[in-house]
């Protein structure tokens, strides 16, 4: 049997018009599961396929808000229940003022299939807000996020959805918004997490993306004959899952050279010093240009030109679409071997067919960034549970799990006839697993 991907796509692309990056995603998955579609015709038989692309409930609302002004100020928020065949809901909230259903749509799509990956019991959902929190004063930010939390607490619980951080929601918003959602429900559950040590909050949590990132990384390298020592990286992005894998990849040996934000990037040729990063970072919420002041023989290059710098291994860790097919031709042609994908989606498809056909090994990101929902969904574990684990005992199921997943790439790689194609592994391995638990649930 033959399957037609692109009657699928083309569906998807009148149905859901504008969504530039859902379609993005989209094309991806439908490209890797067509062989697995015809291995398996009653996938496509039972419809599948449509249901799997068409999200269980989308929910779009006013989020008003008054600033340090008196001004009201009215955002939009989101939260897109993709799809529960395995599990609660479960994924992150961005808050960024390029949000809009498109991004949202991408981010739970994505979801699915990374939350399948990780082998715990959790659906996919995403959500979030057109907010920008850049320049809000703290008591800016928490009215923002009572009034953000008074309507998403109508959707979620923890067993329907459990919300996380994502681009623009840390430590900070989490506490906000948990704090107006157990006010309104008068109920201490693990209705989020990200929540902070002492209140629910899982030890290795913070780390987890960024950890995770380096340690699927280490496996593909290893898988590959190589290793993080003495490697020249380059990381994009200086927020939470940036900071994390520098902090890794340098425990590894690894000379990471370059960080960098919206505005621009640092190159240190003697390696990025996180403690400062970590300052400009996570204490004065601060712009990277700063670290020259510090280390004035780094140098700040304004701009987003990260991928020109020579690096062996880039670890894109700030948002969707940061290398194109023209940055890719540049990370190759500088001999760059390695591509660890710590954002949602940072390479286009266009840039990842490059990569691979050059031999490049791509982490894809839905399985190499997987382990901060992982823990996240370690958190909700403790939390069921009212049990506290240590730091090492997370950090070494965190292991366990990125290990495993990228077997799992591996073996369904070779399984289905592309060995070392890991992005097409991903799809396949955490497809398979959500398509058998919706089929044996019947048409719903
Ligand atoms: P943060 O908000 O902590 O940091 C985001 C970083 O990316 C900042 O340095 C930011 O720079 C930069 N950035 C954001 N948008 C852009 C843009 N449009 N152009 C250039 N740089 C940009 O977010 P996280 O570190 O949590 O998230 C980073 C990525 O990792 C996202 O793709 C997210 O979806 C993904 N991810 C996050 C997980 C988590 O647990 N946090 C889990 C899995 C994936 P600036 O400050 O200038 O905006
Ligand atoms: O993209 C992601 O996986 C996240 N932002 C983390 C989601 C979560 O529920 O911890």
């Amino acid at each position: 049997m033959s399957v037609n991907i692109q009657k699928y796509l083309d569906e998807v692309k009148k149905r859901n018009p504008g969504e530039a990056e859902f379609h993005q995603a989209v094309e991806e998955v439908l490209e890797s599961i067509a062989p697995v579609l015809e291995k398996y015709p009653q996938y496509v038989e039972s419809g599948i396929v449509e249901r799997f692309l068409e999200p269980e409930r989308q929910i779009m609302f006013r989020v008003p808000w008054v600033d340090d002004n008196g001004k009201v100020q009215v955002n939009r928020g989101f939260r897109v229940q993709f799809n529960s065949a395995i599990g609660p809901y479960k994924g992150g909230l961005r808050f960024h003022p390029s949000v809009y259903l498109g991004i949202i749509k991408f981010l739970g799509f994505e979801q699915i299939l990374k939350n399948s990956l990780t082998t715990l019991p959790i659906g996919g959902g995403k959500g979030g807000c057109d907010f920008d929190p850049k320049g809000k004063s703290d008591a800016e930010v928490m009215r923002f996020c009572q009034s953000f939390m008074t309507e998403l607490c109508k959707y979620i619980g923890p067993n329907t959805d459990v919300p996380a951080g994502d681009i623009g929601v840390g430590g900070r918003e989490i506490g906000f918004m948990y704090g107006q959602y157990r006010r309104i429900q008068n109920e201490f559950t693990g209705v989020l997490t990200g929540k902070g040590i002492g209140w629910g909050g899982s030890l290795a949590r913070t780390q987890a993306t960024g950890y995770g990132l380096v340690y699927y990384t280490r496996e593909m390298l290893k898988a590959n004959g190589k290793s993080f020592k003495d490697q020249r990286v380059v990381i994009s992005g200086s927020g939470n899952v940036a900071i994390y894998a520098c902090e890794k990849a340098q425990s590894y040996g690894a000379n990471v050279i370059v960080v960098s934000d919206s505005n621009g990037y640092i190159i240190d040729e003697d390696g990025i010093k996180l403690e400062t990063v970590q300052r400009i970072k996570e204490v004065e919420r601060g712009r990277i240009s700063d670290y020259v002041k510090d280390h004035p023989t780094a140098k700040y290059v304004p701009g987003l030109d990260v991928w020109s710098v020579k690096c062996d291994i880039a670890l894109p860790c700030a948002t969707q679409n940061d290398i194109n097919e023209d940055s890719a031709k540049k990370l190759v042609a500088n001999g760059c071997y390695a591509v660890g994908e710590g954002a949602n989606m940072p390479c286009t498809n266009e840039a990842v067919k490059y990569f691979l056909s050059k031999g490049v090994h791509v982490g894809p990101a839905k399985a190499a960034n997987a382990g901060g929902v992982a823990t996240s969904a370690l958190e909700m574990s403790q939390n069921s549970m009212r049990l506290e684990w240590t730091f090492e005992e997370v950090d070494s199921k965190l292991d366990a799990i990125m290990t495993s997943i990228f077997e799992a790439c591996d073996t369904a790689s070779k399984e289905f006839g592309m060995p070392g194609n890991y992005v097409a592994g991903a799809n396949i391995a955490g497809f398979l697993k959500v398509a058998k638990a919706m089929y044996a649930q019947g048409v719903i």
